[in-house]
Order: C-alpha cells, then structure tokens, then sequence
C-alpha cells in the first residue's frame, strides 16, 4: 500500500499521522510539487483531480483524506479508528464531514484573507468544546476524528486562534499534538542560524 502525500498541509497531515502513530504497513511516498509529479498523466490515473492525499492498494485508488482515514481503519481494524456500530460510525461521518464542510471552509477563508476575523471561528470552537466536556478524545476513545480535526487547529493559523475559553478543547488540543502520530509527522522546519 503506498500513499502519495505533501507532508506540510493538514489534509495530507491527517493521514500520514494516523499511519504513523499505528506503525501501519503503507509506504508513504512526498510527491515532488517542483517537477509537477501530480499533474503528469501517470499520477492522473490515480487521482484525476491532480491533488493529494492518494491512497494506492493494489489496484484500488483512493483519495479524499477522510474517505482514506476510514479506509485505512477498516484495513487496520486493530487501529479501532472507526466503531463498527452504525451510530458510532455515523458519529465518525458526522465529525468528518463537520470538518470538511465546516472547519475547513472557515479556516480556508481565513487562510485566503477573504475573512480577517479570527473570532469568526470562535463558534466551531464553541462546538468542539461541548463535544469534549468530559471526554478525553472526540468520541471518547481515539478514533480518527481526533486526527482529521487536530492537525487543522495545529497548523501556523491554527496556533494562533483563541482557546482561552474553551477550556476542554485546549486540554484535548494539548494531548493530541503529544501523540506519536501527530509528533511524527510534524514538518521540522529550519531554525536560524
Ligand atoms: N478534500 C481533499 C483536498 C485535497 C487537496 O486540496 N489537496 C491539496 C493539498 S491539501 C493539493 O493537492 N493541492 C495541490 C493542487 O491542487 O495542485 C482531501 O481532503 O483530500
């Protein structure tokens, strides 16, 4: 199994975190963006779209981070990423796609300085810190919603939100970026000389 990846954006992070913090057998391989590697008809055939994350397994393609998240789990059922229960897996959905329709879009606009505010995300926050009152990870256990969600509140923007009163998404906040997983594939910058 080999997934294609760009290590730096949260998207691509999600995935390469979870493989690492489970040891997972899949080969990762960093695209190389300066020889325009996802844009060349070889990769084409496995993600149309020309982006990453792409999973390969044998002749299965797959990409969407969260679509191989689930995958991934499925594969590796001792991850215990996804509950197999239907209302365990519809709560998985329910976050995952909280967090592509939602977190996502909120932090694009901000990224892309279409919106300026950073309280503009202070409801989601509100969101997640509900949900986490007296839990320690989303679902309670750790699943892959704790991955798919973190790596975003991790990023350089993501530092720099207000967790000041959410008191429970700060203590999550903090576990999640001491996981193997997320330490892993954390992106050693350069420091100053
Ligand atoms: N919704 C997709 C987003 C994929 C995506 O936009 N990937 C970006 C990096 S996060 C990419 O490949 N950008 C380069 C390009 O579009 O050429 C997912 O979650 O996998």
């Amino acid at each position: 199994m080999r997934l294609y990846t760009f290590a730096v954006t949260p998207n691509n992070r999600k995935v390469v975190a979870f493989i690492k913090h489970y040891d997972l057998d899949v080969e990762i391989h960093q695209v190389n963006f300066a020889k325009q590697e996802t844009k060349q008809p070889e990769y084409l055939k496995i993600h149309p779209m020309g982006k990453v994350p792409a999973l390969v397994d044998g002749d299965f393609n797959l990409w969407e981070s969260n679509a191989i998240l689930t995958y991934l789990a499925a594969i590796f059922p001792e991850t215990c990423g996804v509950p197999t229960d239907p209302k365990g897996r519809a709560d998985i959905d329910r976050w995952l796609h909280w967090q592509s329709s939602h977190l996502m879009p909120a932090m694009g606009a901000l990224k892309a300085g279409e919106e300026t505010d950073l309280e503009s995300l202070q409801p989601l926050l509100a969101v997640l810190d509900q949900q986490l009152a007296g839990r320690e990870f989303i679902l309670d256990e750790l699943s892959v919603v704790d991955f798919a969600i973190s790596v975003y509140l991790l990023t350089k923007l993501g530092r720099k939100l207000d967790y000041s009163g959410h008191p429970n998404l700060t203590a999550w906040r903090d576990r999640m970026s001491q996981m193997k997983g997320i330490v892993e594939s954390q992106v050693k910058r350069p420091g100053p000389k």
